[in-house]
């Protein structure tokens, strides 16, 4: 079967970092995208496979452009888009709250998925071939005390998700969000800005999900024949019910 060429943006860490393991250890094509270079360079050195890498920060709209426009030939047409890339910076109430943690969420979660998005499509609207795999999230399904932007900016991913797929209906093109609870990554190590202590609380005290469950659900919609397409999975660990719930063991 021909390899499929898929690009995964946050792919040093977490969701994206198993996602791009699993499809390495299927000989897959990959296209890895990161700010920290070096460890972009350590998972190029582990797959061994067909890998090219790509250093760009989301938020900034000339350097995805480019990014993308650098790529050569052999790795232009992206089969799957994987937009991962993405993190919670503090958990405020809004009159607390800082306004460059709100421009970070904004900015990455949104705006980065829109440009990495618009960069990339054109190639698969030609070919009327390719999917698209945006990481939305449990909070952009349910707002949770003191989620605030970090919710709106998961909500605001879910309608750019459902719009696109609205637009790319003549194409051939499925469109797909996959929207995790609780994944022990470190994602909140990101958004409690280094405190080990308050992270391990997130994760410490119930069975989340790991980065591997995530990779898994994203392979499972990538799998299903191409008629099919999983518009929305929503994973939850079994000890979440919703946003709010959590069966803590103590
Ligand atoms: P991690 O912090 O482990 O990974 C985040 C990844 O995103 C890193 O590879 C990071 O790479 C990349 N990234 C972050 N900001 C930028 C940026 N501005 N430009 C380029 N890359 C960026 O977190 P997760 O794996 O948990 O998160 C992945 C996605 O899953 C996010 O969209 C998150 O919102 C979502 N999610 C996470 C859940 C969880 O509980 N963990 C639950 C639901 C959804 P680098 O720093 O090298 O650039
Ligand atoms: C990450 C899950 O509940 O920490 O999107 O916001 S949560």
């Amino acid at each position: 079967m021909k390899k499929k060429t898929i690009l995964i943006t946050g792919a040093t860490s977490g969701i994206g970092k198993a996602t791009a393991e699993l499809f390495a250890k299927r000989g897959e094509r990959l296209i890895l995208c990161g700010r920290r270079q070096e460890r972009l360079e350590q998972l190029k050195e582990k797959f061994k496979g067909e890998t090219h890498l790509l250093n760009f920060d989301v938020r900034n709209r000339k350097a995805v452009f480019d990014a993308i426009d650098s790529l050569p030939n052999a790795w232009k047409q992206i089969d799957i888009l994987i937009n991962n890339a993405g993190n919670a910076h503090g958990l405020d109430t809004v009159d607390t709250a800082n306004l460059d943690d709100w421009d970070a969420m904004i900015d990455g979660n949104v705006k980065g998925v829109m440009y990495v998005t618009k960069a990339i499509l054109p190639q698969m609207v030609e070919r009327k071939a390719g999917q698209i795999i945006n990481l939305g999230s449990i909070a952009g399904i349910q707002v949770y005390p003191k989620g605030n932007v970090y919710c709106a900016s998961k909500f605001a991913v879910d309608a750019f998700t459902q719009g696109l797929r609205i637009d790319l209906n003549p194409y051939n093109i499925r469109v797909c969000a996959v929207h995790p609870g609780l994944v022990e990554t470190e994602f909140s190590m990101v958004r409690f800005k280094g405190d080990e202590q308050r992270s391990e609380g997130v994760y410490n005290s119930l069975d989340a999900l790991q980065a591997e469950d995530v990779a898994n659900a994203i392979a499972y919609m990538v799998d299903v024949p191409p008629h099919v397409t999983v518009a929305d999975l929503t994973l939850l660990p079994t000890d979440q019910a919703n946003a709010t719930i959590v069966n803590r063991k103590k």
